[in-house]
């Protein structure tokens, strides 16, 4: 009797318990289960190539800092949780500001004024800099390097940035009339009025432009068996015309290369599309008759596959270069972030940007600040390649300036560039001791 009891006592427990747990268990798999959903669905999206929009740095968008600042393991975290914030839509931030002043309100108290180092310190600091990255290059050390570039490595060439005071794009657009000043690059502003674009366009469009000495030094790191790749932000199509092989270049926001309709992305023969802009009229898709425009890539808009090779490129790089970029616009702004915390960073610009802005610099990182042309020889003479880049400029000013030429021409052929130049597996395979820099 005793032990019916407790056995019906025992079943009771069990029958009112084991829901609660398992309700309890189902959740915690539900949760586990939504993030291994999510992170299912986010790599189903990668693996699909999904809709990764650019967007000007959003204030949501996790601090560099905050990760830096809480651990290893976070800072190993963060840029994960960076990218799949990042992962969703190139927007317009509402909060844009030209770097300088966004610097203001990013950086600690203690940071300085735009236009200057961080604590006034870094000045020195980043000379030290420059040598001691060219020293690891020199010493070997740095084998799989990536660029990150924007619109600065072309303003040399006689190309606006943006967000330059006084010069940048931003600062010159009165005559569009247009709203706020990304009105001009986002696509669903232009697929209501595309006129500003287009207006815009007409300067923008290459051919115009060669290609400057910045150019030249990074097309010189491949000619080394150095470049892994070049992610830039540039539309000018410089980087081509450069002779940096189609293979080790991500166009992060497209080129006037092609075009398509910007609705039902029908292909538009890009020299059509280009004469009919330069015109002063506006293309139309042959399928839709919607606009047709430069497969540029807009706020609001996908960024192009190839993008997605950061995931591959990231882990295996060795050294970071950034260089001309204000790093406002996202996703491709938290790239910088994406790389092991052990592998050195260089920044090139005029202004500390992103993670820069932090005092002191994450241990690793570098930064030179100042005319970026100058910059760029000078670590060239450390390096012992001014002369290399010099002859090469020369040689390639003789042939004739013409893009599409240029990247379809084979590697092997061209002029005076046999050695370690060629295909992109002859660069995997990287640097040999005799293309090494110390050489
Ligand atoms: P940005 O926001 O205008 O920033 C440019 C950065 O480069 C700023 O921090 C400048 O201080 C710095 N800079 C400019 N000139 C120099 C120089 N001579 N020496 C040192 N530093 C310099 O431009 P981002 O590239 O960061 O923004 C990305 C936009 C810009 C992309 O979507 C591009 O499509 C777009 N854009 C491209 C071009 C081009 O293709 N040449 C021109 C204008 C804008």
């Amino acid at each position: 009797m005793i032990l019916k009891y407790i056995l019906t006592y025992f079943s009771i427990l069990v029958d009112t318990s084991l829901p609660s747990v398992c309700s309890r268990k189902r959740s915690t798999l539900e949760t586990t289960g939504a993030g291994m959903n999510k992170s299912k669905s986010n790599a189903d999206k990668r693996s699909q190539r999904p809709a990764i929009a650019r967007r000007t740095r959003s204030s949501s968008t996790a601090q560099p800092s905050q990760c830096q600042d809480s651990g290893l393991e976070k800072r190993r975290k963060q840029p994960d949780s960076d990218l799949d914030q990042d992962l969703s839509q190139k927007t317009v931030n509402r909060q844009a500001r030209p770097a300088s002043e966004a610097k203001q309100t990013k950086t600690t108290p203690a940071a300085s004024q735009p236009g200057s180092a961080p604590n006034g310190s870094s000045a020195t600091k980043s000379c030290n800099g420059l040598a001691a990255v060219a020293q690891l290059m020199k010493l070997g050390r740095c084998k799989n390097v990536v660029v990150v570039a924007g619109a600065g490595i072309s303003t040399p060439s006689g190309i606006p940035d943006f967000r330059t005071p006084g010069t940048g794009l931003y600062a010159n657009l009165d005559a569009y009339n247009i709203p706020y000043p990304e009105a001009i690059f986002n696509i669903d502003y232009f697929s209501n009025d595309p006129h500003p674009f287009f207006s815009l366009a007409k300067a923008l469009y290459p051919g115009n432009h060669k290609p400057n000495y910045i150019h030249y030094f990074i097309r010189m790191l491949h000619h080394k068996g150095l470049l892994l790749r070049m992610y830039t932000q540039n539309i000018d199509g410089l980087e081509k015309v450069c002779g940096i092989p189609d293979d080790k270049l991500v166009e992060a926001h497209g080129s006037f290369a092609t075009a398509s309709c910007h609705l039902c992305y029908t292909p538009y023969p890009p020299e059509d599309a280009k004469h009919i802009i330069m015109s002063g009229n506006i293309p139309k898709c042959t399928f839709c008759t919607a606009t047709v425009k430069p497969d540029v890539v807009f706020f609001g808009e996908d960024l192009p596959q190839k993008y997605f090779l950061h995931t591959k490129d990231f882990p295996k790089a060795d050294l970071l270069i950034i260089m001309g970029t204000s790093l406002q616009i996202e996703p491709f702004a938290s790239l910088v972030n994406t790389l092991r915390s052990t592998v050195p960073r260089l920044l090139l610009n005029r202004h500390a940007v992103g993670p820069f802005e932090r005092v002191p610099l994450r241990r690793g990182d570098h930064m030179e600040l100042g005319d970026l042309a100058n910059t760029v020889r000078r670590f060239a003479e450390m390096l012992g390649w001014n002369n290399d880049i010099e002859e090469l400029m020369k040689s390639q000013e003789q042939e004739q300036f013409i893009p599409t030429l240029v990247s379809t021409i084979p590697c092997r052929s061209r002029a005076g560039l046999s050695g370690s130049e060629g295909s992109d597996s002859d660069t995997d395979s990287k640097c040999s001791a005799s293309s090494c820099p110390s050489n």
